[in-house]
């Protein structure tokens, strides 16, 4: 079979390629150079010279290596990969042949991100994450510039320096850094109660992902599909992940972001180079034209879902990731992506926050790279064939040969020629109304959502949400603003008002209405598991005496089911197992902490128990990966070190072998499928 990774924008990007292999140091100009680690003095410890060119133009390149980094979404990562329809099932929606012909791989590059922080900021920080796509279409390039939660804070593109500015660090000192725990954001939203529903959103575990393979993203707006016929459907984009949604605890990933501030980017690296392939399903929610008004909200209200309940989300394709790019900043930062890149079959709606994207990103591109040829920079550019009259601007890469740099033009025998039947067509939308600048009163309905989202939580979700609230708004110093945004969040449920008016402090408003007791399934967590394993980190906590039997039966078990087993010992090297074997360790513990693990496995072998009892740094492992509902996996051995770090054994998620167990490997297997057990009682433990 061939390559899935050798494709057209492969090999576009290899005439690109530039190696450092049998090569020689030269200039930018391509002169031989043999000594960079010297200026031109006068003498030994006389001046530099001017005519130095050689220090001149190392220092220039040097002092220009910046660019501004993206004014929101600026700390990220991407793969570049393929999209393929299942099936033609979209033909009579879309004109779009991506979507249309499965015979079709489309070549893409994805960009994940968080969204307030800095370009070096933590990965793990509670926020929403970009997922952004880049489909390199036979008919041009198509960008569905999406996140992982499926509504927005604003209703209309005029908000976003608002919000952003709101959110983003305080401009008088700079505080916070990548997080959204302070006053100017919370202020914001009590000011601006459109931003509920997605803060509903952002306070639940979708704002912790564990890792980029497992989030859901979405396009959000209602884009619209348009047939040959130029009929339109409206239709909302779904990316499902086949491993499932899964998020980390709070206390979790404020510690990982000192640990491995990296720790998303790392997991997306290391699954591709370890060919663990992220993969998401394409889902649409299609909706027929005529039906644009029968829903209790607005189809163009950005602050909406359609309840997949109401109208399901029907799978259409495959995304895979499989291949990580050769340099970060030529592709992953350079990489632009532009809400107007529409290809003939894929349109807008009048969508108020959409309309304004459409302009904005193009516009922050020729700031952020320097002029209108960015998209001839090798990760931006189309496999399709680019032609036109656009000339000259900075960086412009490419010769455009010929005199005729116009249309109509007979000096090139009229070429570049118009398309005809293959171009883009607007959707021919009749439109007829006053110039007004007022916001539709379909969008007034700020709380119904928010309240469907609360209603759809688990309890342990609920509890998280609870939990995230009380600290962002503990975090708030103006008492007001908790109390404005409580009386919010009376709207949406006075329960909730409740336990997070008593967590900060402000008064417990009186109930402002029954809640609708309205639920929709599809937006819990509990029902969107997967398939976590493959990539999943396991750590084995070994020392002298070691039962290495074991160690290779659910090693064995796990690494066949994908998952990447890391051997931790007190120091590197190897420590003696209970049969006189060698155990090849993979890390000390010292540099590893249990936060970057899924799952603990911890062998028998009374020696070794006795050891790792011994171990301050062992016993915290357990007690903290306890604390943060991760299975752990034991031999009965392990009994004194379980107490030790204040396990209680029959807990669930922990999996005790009795000896001989063979159904072992497969409950601990079971058990890390199962991500986390959330309803573990871990109130008095400390870590
Ligand atoms: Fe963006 N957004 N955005 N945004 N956005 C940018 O474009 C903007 C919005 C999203 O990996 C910027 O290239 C406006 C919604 C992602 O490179 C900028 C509005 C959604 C990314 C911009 C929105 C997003 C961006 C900054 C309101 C989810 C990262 C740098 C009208 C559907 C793309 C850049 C990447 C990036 C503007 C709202 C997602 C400034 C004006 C809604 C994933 O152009």
């Amino acid at each position: 079979m061939a390559d899935a990774r050798r494709d057209a924008k492969d090999e576009q990007l290899e005439k690109s390629r530039v190696s450092p292999e049998d090569s020689v140091l030269t200039t930018d100009q391509g002169i031989p150079v043999d000594d960079t680690d010297n200026s031109l003095t006068v003498g030994q410890r006389g001046p530099s010279l001017l005519q130095d060119f050689i220090l001149r133009e190392k220092l220039t390149h040097f002092d220009h290596e910046r660019i501004p980094e993206r004014v929101v979404h600026a700390r990220g990562s991407g793969a570049y990969g393929y999209f393929q329809a299942y099936d033609d099932s979209l033909a009579e929606y879309t004109r779009a042949e991506f979507l249309r012909d499965p015979s079709l791989q489309t070549p893409v590059f994805v960009r994940f991100s968080t969204v307030a922080g800095s370009r070096g900021s933590a990965d793990t920080v509670r926020d929403v994450r970009g997922f952004a796509v880049k489909f390199y279409t036979q008919q041009g390039n198509y960008d569905l510039v999406g996140n992982n939660m499926p509504v927005f804070f604003i209703q209309d593109g005029i908000k976003f320096p608002d919000f952003v500015h709101a959110v983003k660090p305080e401009p008088h000192n700079e505080i916070p850094q990548a997080q959204s725990a302070h006053d100017t954001l919370w202020d914001f939203v009590q000011l601006q109660p459109e931003t509920i529903h997605m803060m509903m959103w952002v306070m639940s575990d979708r704002a912790l992902p564990r890792n980029y393979a497992s989030m859901q993203g979405f396009g959000v707006h209602t884009f619209r599909l348009v047939n040959e016929r130029d009929e339109s459907t409206f239709v909302k984009f779904h990316w499902k992940p086949k491993a499932g949604v899964h998020s980390m605890d709070w206390d979790e990933t404020q510690k990982v972001a000192g640990k491995d501030p990296d720790f998303n980017r790392r997991d997306l690296w290391e699954r591709i180079e370890n060919g663990v392939y992220p993969e998401w399903e394409l889902c649409v929610q299609l909706v027929p034209a005529a039906d644009e008004h029968k829903f209790d909200f607005d189809l163009l209200d950005p602050t909406k879902i359609i309840p997949e309940e109401e109208v399901p989300a029907r799978p259409v394709g495959r995304l895979v990731l499989n291949r990580n790019p050769d340099n970060f900043f030529a592709e992953t930062e350079q990489v632009a992506f532009c809400l107007s890149n529409v290809v003939p079959g894929i349109d807008f709606t009048d969508d108020p926050l959409l309309q304004a994207r459409i302009f904005s990103y193009l516009d922050t591109q020729l700031i952020r790279l320097g002029g209108p040829n960015f998209p001839q920079l090798p990760v931006n550019k189309p496999v399709a064939d680019v032609r036109n009259h656009h000339r000259d601007g900075y960086h412009q890469t490419e010769i455009p040969t010929g005199r005729a740099a116009y249309h109509k033009n007979s000096v090139s025998g009229g070429c570049p020629a118009l398309a005809g039947g293959a171009a883009f067509r607007h959707y021919p939308e009749h439109l007829d109304g006053d110039l007004i600048r007022k916001r539709a009163e379909t969008f007034a309905d700020h709380y119904s959502q928010a309240t469907l989202f609360w209603n759809s939580m688990a309890d342990w979700e609920r509890e998280h949400i609870v939990a995230a609230f009380r600290f962002e708004l503990g975090k708030v110093e103006d008492v007001s603003i908790r109390a404005g945004v409580v009386g919010h969040l009376n709207h949406v449920d006075h329960d909730l008002a409740r336990q997070v008016a008593e967590g900060v402090g402000v008064p417990v408003p009186s109930p402002a209405g029954p809640n609708h007791g309205r639920r929709s399934p599809a937006l819990s967590q509990t029902g969107l598991v997967g398939d976590p394993v493959p990539g999943r980190k396991i750590a084995v906590l070994v020392a002298d005496g070691s039962d290495s039997g074991l160690i290779a039966t659910v090693g064995e078990a796990l690494v066949d089911a994908g998952a990447v087993v890391e051997l931790l010992a007190a120091h590197d090297g190897v420590v003696q197992a209970a049969d006189g074997g060698r155990i090849e360790v993979t890390r000390a513990l010292p540099t590893m902490s249990s936060v970057l693990y899924d799952a603990i496995l911890v062998p028998g072998g009374p020696t070794a128990i006795e050891n790792l009892s011994g171990d301050g740094l062992a016993v915290f492992f357990l007690t903290e990966a306890f604390k943060h509902a991760k299975p752990i996996a034991v031999h009965a051995d392990a009994a004194p070190l379980l107490d030790r770090a204040g396990i209680d054994p029959s807990a669930p998620g922990v999996v005790v072998d009795q000896g001989g167990d063979t159904a072992f490997p497969t409950r601990f297997l079971e058990a890390v499928r199962a991500h986390r057990f959330w309803d573990r009682e871990v109130k008095h433990i400390p870590a």
